[in-house]
């Protein structure tokens, strides 16, 4: 981390501390503090401003922002966590927002939050958001008809109106919705982040490596994969439904199912990798970190060396990353280099250039180099060539890269490379005689595949890595 940057860090964020009397060696996250409140009015006056250009650009006198409503499942009266709209929790954060809450912007106005404060003992009603006291108006209301009444009197005479935020009925009246090219604008513009968002992120990461490092121990110490899923949540004081994304603990072959969804009670046979993709959450950014272990003996030693090979490929992926550089090109990089690994680890019996140049290398990773990272984990916007809604989709032989765009300042992104054994690839390259070393491939194949994957924001010069200084930071809590 460059000084100034270091000094940037320091000044607004306190640092996380381990509770000494906590035995788990949990995460405990700073309170926000002063310093983190003087980034939040700096990023509502960002958003002010934004706002204001965008609405002017796109010749609406104002705009609404509405959370959204709580989802049932089929003929039961309870459903998913309700998760407002993003648009909405971008100024506010999002525990604070109760389904039917709505933003008001209007040109030259105080924005005025009208929040849902039910009264209810059935649920605890959320905190009333003291820290937005000097910075919008804000309107509570118990009752939704109230809320809806006091939002049509807000807006005199025939403005023309945007609406942001799910089609429902209550909503069709309250203005052009979701309109294409105001939207464009916007999830342009969500890529780069203000200071506050940057303060919440790092802190979603510190949650994230916290996580991590118990996972790891875990995974080291026999745990399966529900123990290790269980410390990492225990560790990063989380709970389930506080994750930006529901965890990948895949231990051996699993971790060749790309978004593998269980949590094994036991351990039939004894590991030998571990690939975890989990996440941190802080007043709902999110972070995305994903590691690759194995359990140093004899046996694991060629997979042990491909995820050192694995780590040097993804240092010198985010090394080239610089302003102006386009994501495509770099996702283009990860399958040369790629090629090399499999050529230097004897995984295929052709070149480098030859792996690369034939497309073997796609059938070792099917995924994305990366993708956007903020209030969604995959987050709005990465296949737009500008703020003018101009496409700019993924390349033919790519269909699965989410993130295309060319590289700017302030941006946050993952870069996760990774290189799989995946049954049903590797039995098309057999079909097709491919040149792959089978013996060495077929050995690997319980150890199902590694990816490492990072968090990183673009810097004039380089990146500030976020997961890597998390994990500093964590490590030596
Ligand atoms: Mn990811």
């Amino acid at each position: 981390m460059p000084p100034s940057l270091a000094q940037e860090y320091k000044s607004f964020m306190p640092t996380p501390t381990i509770d000494t009397h906590n035995p788990d060696h949990s995460i405990s996250l700073p309170h926000p503090s002063e310093a983190l409140q003087a980034e939040l009015a700096g990023h509502i006056e960002h958003l002010l401003a934004h706002w204001q250009d965008a609405l002017a650009n796109y010749e609406y006198d104002g705009a609404w922002l509405s959370a959204g409503e709580q989802s049932l499942y089929f003929q039961d009266d309870h459903g998913p966590k309700f998760k407002a709209n993003p648009y909405l929790s971008q100024w506010v954060n999002r525990e604070y927002l109760s389904p039917g809450s709505r933003l008001l912007l209007k040109q030259d106005q105080r924005p005025i939050l009208f929040l849902h404060a039910p009264t209810d003992y059935w649920h605890a009603p959320p905190p009333l958001p003291d820290e937005l006291n000097d910075l919008m108006e804000v309107r509570t209301f118990a009752e939704p008809a109230a809320l809806l009444d006091a939002c049509q009197q807000a807006v005199h005479g025939n403005p023309r109106m945007a609406h942001i935020g799910d089609e429902s009925t209550d909503n069709e009246a309250m203005g052009e919705s979701n309109p294409t090219a105001l939207l464009d604008y916007l999830h342009f513009h969500r890529a780069t982040k203000t200071p506050y968002e940057l303060a919440a992120m790092r802190l979603a990461s510190d949650v994230g490596a916290a996580g991590h490092l118990a996972a790891a121990e875990v995974f080291t110490a026999g745990g399966t994969e529900f123990d290790i899923h269980m410390a990492y949540l225990r560790a990063s004081q989380q709970a389930e439904i506080d994750l930006p994304y529901g965890n990948i603990v895949a231990i051996n072959e699993h971790a060749a199912v790309l978004h593998y969804q269980h949590q094994q009670r036991h351990q039939p046979r004894p590991a030998r990798s571990l690939l975890i993709d989990a996440g941190g959450n802080y007043r709902g950014y999110a972070s995305d970190i994903t590691r690759t272990y194995t359990i140093d003996i004899p046996a694991n030693q060629a997979f042990g060396a491909l995820i050192d090979l694995m780590q040097s490929h993804q240092r010198q992926l985010i090394d080239a990353i610089a302003p102006g550089m386009s994501f495509a090109d770099l996702h283009a990089q990860m399958h040369q280099q790629l090629a090399e690994v499999l050529a230097q680890s004897g995984l295929v019996t052709c070149s480098a250039e030859a792996a690369f140049s034939t497309g073997l290398t796609e059938k070792f990773c099917p995924h994305g180099l990366g993708h956007l990272l903020g209030l969604q984990v995959h987050d709005v916007g990465g296949h737009l060539a500008d703020d003018q809604g101009n496409a700019a989709p993924p390349p033919a032989n790519y269909p699965s890269l989410r993130f295309t765009r060319t590289l700017e300042v302030d941006q946050v992104f993952t870069v996760e490379p990774g290189l799989y054994f995946i049954p049903s690839l590797l039995a098309e390259l057999k079909q097709a005689n491919a040149p792959v070393a089978w013996a060495e491939v077929e050995a690997l194949q319980e150890c199902g595949g590694i990816r490492i994957e990072d968090n990183v924001r673009v810097l004039p010069e380089g990146v500030e890595n976020l997961t890597r200084d998390a994990f500093t930071r964590q490590s030596r809590a």
